[in-house]
């Protein structure tokens, strides 16, 4: 069956690029309305989005992101346990080769105790993020974090990076 008619998902004229962006919970977050929110913010950015869905098992978000070799990975959690399941998931992509180079965000609700500690992004940085979004960050911040993160991988954009 031929496609007669579909969505035009290419960059809109003036931004950056359509990077594609592989975008996940974390293995024990069920919340999806925040994923389908982040889908539509990245798809109106002229992003392609290669949505894992809710309560993605750390090996399955790894071997995605071997398969697919996105531009970024964005997480999204919001149950609390984020800042648990985020730093084990990212130190799991930051051990293989093909992965350890992709740019990893993350963001939503990241603890139980609120608005996330200092500290609490700090350990987030160190397992191997390159970027965290507490609560009050405004997602309006996502694609323009990504045009600024990317520029600075050309490597990665070409698709030669070290181990791929
Ligand atoms: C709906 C809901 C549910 C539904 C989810 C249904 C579904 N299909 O998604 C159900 C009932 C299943 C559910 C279950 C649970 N929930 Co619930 N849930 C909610 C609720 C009421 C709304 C969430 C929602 O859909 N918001 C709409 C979306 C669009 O907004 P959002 O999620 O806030 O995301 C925004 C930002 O966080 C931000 N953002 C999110 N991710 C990212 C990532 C990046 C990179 C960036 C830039 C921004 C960003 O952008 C989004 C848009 O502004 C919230 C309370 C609330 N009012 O927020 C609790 C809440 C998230 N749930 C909570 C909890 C505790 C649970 C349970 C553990 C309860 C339980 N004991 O079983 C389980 C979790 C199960 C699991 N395994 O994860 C807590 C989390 C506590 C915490 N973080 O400290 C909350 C905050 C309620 C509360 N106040 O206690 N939940």
């Amino acid at each position: 069956m031929t496609m007669l008619s579909c969505p035009d998902r290419t960059a809109p004229a003036g931004s950056t690029s359509g990077l594609s962006v592989l975008l996940s919970t974390t293995s024990s977050d069920s919340h999806t309305w925040n994923m389908v929110f982040l889908h539509l913010l990245l798809e109106e950015a002229g992003h392609r989005v290669i949505n894992l869905g809710p309560c993605v098992p750390d090996a399955l978000l790894v071997e995605s992101a071997r398969r697919y070799r996105p531009d970024a990975i964005v997480i999204t959690t919001v149950n609390g346990h984020g800042r648990i399941d985020g730093s084990r998931v990212v130190r799991a992509l930051r051990e293989q080769p093909v992965t350890r180079g992709i740019p990893v965000m993350i963001g939503g609700q990241l603890g139980i105790d609120g608005p996330s500690s200092d500290e609490q992004v700090r350990r987030l940085l160190e397992a191997g993020f390159d970027a965290v979004f507490v609560p009050a960050a405004d997602p309006d911040e996502l694609p323009a974090a990504l045009a600024r993160l990317l520029p600075s991988r050309p490597a990665l954009k070409a698709g030669v990076h070290d181990g791929r």
